[in-house]
């Protein structure tokens, strides 16, 4: 007997002969609910077979489904006929320039048309207001239609993703990018709000937990910068895994470069991690500020950065606090143990203790580099918090241990190095306990069965402050990455095809980021080699760095203005900025001291211990690597590329800057964008894969039709598209073929799986 009927592929193996002989006839197009019910072989096996009945029940009920869906549809439409009457597609455009982009794009924008396509590619305005078109009526609206019936949204694409990875069992990446406040994160959302309504998750447990796998990591990684006050402070991947019927059934984060400085120090009108604000409150509200040894008057230093503010907030305002609440309510439906979470909140307490500890020169004739503890309380509540000996505690921040000749000898810190030590530890601290959060994350919603995924990759922005350091070079150079990947897939790799498949396509020129990134990342004379290498040197210091960089890196991306000896200039794709090169060398040294590692070894929370506990890898060297790790990771799957837009500097409502967004439009290369997907073949497909992938659509069932560029042309002309090219060994086809090829697909489909039921039950 069939296995199941949702396996239209392997079932018609078996049965292929029923199914094209005996039923294809009935059923030109797929039937009603009436039809189904009065078909006599159902007739014949109703009451008999209840799994059959349950699965017809489920075909009926969707079908149900479909028409109130295209009722709501017809209405949305009606309700916004007039108003939404602009092209939804920039490549639909007559006249083609940057004034006419931004013409559409702005009075789209003012009608609240955040959304934009061009071709596959999606552009989202950010609207700064909360709009009501994100409610599960309109999750049901984008559910499995042409891209067409609808205006453009965030959904769609979402869609566009699952019906893919649905469709050809292959996995999926949805990458957003833009700069810092246009709107990634509030997308990434939005994606996984999607996907966990099409991925109908019936377990709604696994549904809760994924959607609170966003709150939490956000809590510890996004603080309040100047630009943005949700700013993501590391880079993002989350796969939602699903089986091969399109069903979630987990899902897995990957972490990249968290800004662990930020715990320590912070720009003036920015913050630390959102979490330390909704700990310090929540326990202020609950009355346990006690119990973590943290004083009620003034809040510790690490985040208090601007005096009395943040006490301030904290009394009068509860919102930290309900994000407190909120935060233990996401820890225990994703499942961490009360203990797990408690060991958690110590060390965040631990490290606000931790910086509390000064540190003072002993002034004696003999010792001018050695340090005490002025403030013995602070040293004991940190210790008393990560459960370490205060004593142990003390000796590895003020002293550390040198082997000469065989021989270990104590040597003391100075009142600074002693003060560095300090935040190292918290640094180390606070970015292990990150990663351990994801790693646990990951295990309580990893499904070992395989199965396939599509991932979102949302990322730090590109930024450009007043003053910009090593974490804003780093952020930048992983940007630059980004838009590589993008001029990859859009521009490069596409006009390569034309050529080596002798097809004749008008190319596009596009601004090729690659001599700059060659300048960043080769080896060994690139930026971040030169970087580390200086690194290595104990005597460096930061102007030997930029002094390196400056006799090394000659090329026009890379400059050193006069009169400032610590500073250099980069010309990014997204424009220039002016980097502070002071403390890089420690800020990429990034180096704790075994003393310490060696104390919270012995702490007597489990949590702690594992955290340390693994070897000590080198790190700290820029991980210029990983980002492309985690791209090559994604170049397996079929991208779809989000680009966020900021229509102003202000985050003002209904605010159009002409001048920001053409500044964007210039650096995405959005003009070449729409050029390309006007006159281009976005998608290209080997004749044997094309053949697998359609051959229902000209073919019989049990057909096992050859990949030759005959059979392409063949199901071609049985689908009536027009404007596609065969290669030499490719189908080329336009982006938006593949959304037709998809539905005839799913229709011929639809048929079969009805058809199995018949046949089921036909032969039961
Ligand atoms: P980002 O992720 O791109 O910046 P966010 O997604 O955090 O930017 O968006 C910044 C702010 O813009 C949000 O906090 C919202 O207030 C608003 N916003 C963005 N998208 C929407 C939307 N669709 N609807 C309503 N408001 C929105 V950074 O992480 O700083 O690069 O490092
Ligand atoms: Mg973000």
């Amino acid at each position: 007997p069939p296995p199941t009927l949702l396996h239209p592929e392997k079932w018609c193996r078996g049965f292929n002969h029923f199914i094209s002989q005996c039923l294809i006839k009935d059923f030109e197009k797929r039937p009603s609910v009436t039809h189904l019910l009065e078909h006599p072989f159902i007739k014949q096996v109703h009451g008999k077979d209840m799994s059959l009945q349950k699965q017809l029940a489920e075909l009926i009920q969707e079908q149900q489904q479909l028409g109130s869906m295209a009722r709501t549809r017809r209405a949305y439409h009606v309700d916004r006929a007039d108003k939404y009457s602009l092209d939804d597609d920039l490549v639909n455009l007559e006249v083609l320039n940057e004034d006419t982009i931004i013409h559409q794009l702005q009075k789209r924008y003012a009608d609240l048309q955040i959304y934009t396509y061009v071709g596959d590619i999606l552009i989202a305005l950010n609207p700064f207001q909360n709009l009501s078109i994100y409610s599960p009526q309109f999750s049901k609206l984008y559910h499995g239609v042409k891209r067409s019936s609808n205006p453009p949204h965030i959904f769609a694409s979402a869609d566009a993703a699952y019906q893919s990875m649905v469709t050809f069992s292959k996995d999926q990446c949805i990458i957003i990018s833009g700069e810092s406040g246009a709107g990634k994160t509030e997308s990434a959302h939005l994606i996984v709000q999607h996907l966990t309504f099409l991925g109908k998750a019936n377990n709604r447990t696994l549904r809760e937990k994924i959607l609170q796998v966003n709150p939490l990591v956000e809590a510890f990684g996004n603080a309040c910068t100047a630009i943005n006050d949700n700013s993501s402070r590391f880079g993002k991947y989350l796969e939602m895994m699903f089986t091969p019927t399109g069903a979630v059934m987990g899902a897995k984060i990957s972490e990249y470069l968290l800004e662990k400085s930020r715990v320590i120090k912070q720009a003036v009108g920015e913050k630390n991690f959102h979490i330390f604000y909704y700990i310090y409150a929540g326990l202020y509200h609950q009355k346990k500020l006690s119990e973590y040894r943290l004083p009620d008057q003034k809040p510790p230093r690490y985040i208090d950065n601007e005096t009395g503010r943040v006490m301030h907030d904290i009394v009068t305002k509860d919102s930290y606090g309900r994000q407190f609440e909120a935060i233990q309510h996401c820890f225990r439906i994703i499942g961490f143990t009360d203990e797990e979470v408690y060991s958690v909140y110590r060390i965040l307490t631990g490290i606000l203790n931790t910086g509390n500890i000064e540190f003072a020169a002993i002034s004696s004739q003999h010792q001018t580099d050695k340090s005490e503890v002025p403030n013995p309380e602070a040293l004991d509540n940190a210790a008393a918090l990560l459960s370490i000996g205060s004593e142990e505690l003390q000796e590895a921040l003020t002293s550390h241990c040198v082997v000469t000749r065989g021989e270990t000898i104590i040597r003391t810190n100075t009142v600074d190095k002693a003060a560095d030590v300090r935040d190292a530890m918290s640094k180390a601290l606070y970015g292990r306990l990150f990663s351990w959060i994801v790693n646990r994350i990951n295990t309580l919603l990893h499904n070992a069965e395989s199965g396939m995924n599509v991932g979102i990759l949302d990322i730090f922005g590109f930024e450009n402050f007043a003053r910009n350091s090593f974490e804003q070079l780093c952020i930048n150079i992983a940007n630059e990455q980004i838009q590589f990947y993008f001029n990859q897939h859009i521009f490069a790799l596409e006009q390569m095809e034309y050529q080596s498949e002798g097809i004749d396509a008008t190319t596009v020129e596009y601004e090729d980021n690659r001599p700059l990134l060659d300048m960043f990342l080769q080896k060994p004379m690139g930026l971040l080699s030169l970087l580390d290498e200086e690194s290595r040197f104990p005597q460096a210091t930061d102007l030997t760095l930029v002094d390196k960089f400056e006799d090394n890196l000659r090329c026009k991306y890379f400059w050193r203005p006069k009169g400032v000896e610590l500073s250099f200039g980069i010309q990014h794709y997204a424009g220039k900025v002016l980097y502070d090169a002071s403390a890089f060398l420690e800020k990429n040294r990034d180096t704790l001291p075994a003393d310490v590692v060696v104390v919270l070894r012995t702490s007597e929370n489990k949590l702690l211990q594992q955290l340390f506990s693994s070897p000590l890898t080198k790190t700290g060297m820029f991980c210029s690597y990983s980002l492309m790790d985690l791209l090559s990771k994604m170049v397996v799957g079929q991208p779809h590329f989000i680009r966020c837009i900021k229509p102003n500097d202000d985050r003002e409502a209904l605010m159009f800057s002409h001048e920001r967004v053409l500044l964007q439009l210039r650096y995405t290369g959005i003009l070449e964008t729409v050029k390309i997907r006007q006159k281009g073949y976005s998608h290209r497909i080997l004749f044997e894969e094309f053949v697998k992938r359609y051959y229902y659509l000209a073919f019989k069932a049990h057909e096992t039709p050859l990949g030759s560029r005959e059979n392409c042309l063949a199901i071609l002309e049985k689908s009536k598209l027009d404007n596609w090219i065969l290669g030499k060994t490719k189908v080329f086809l336009k982006y938006y073929h593949i959304e037709q090829l998809n539905l005839f697909l799913r229709e011929v489909i639809g048929r079969v799986v009805v058809m199995q039921a018949y046949i089921k039950g036909w032969l039961g």
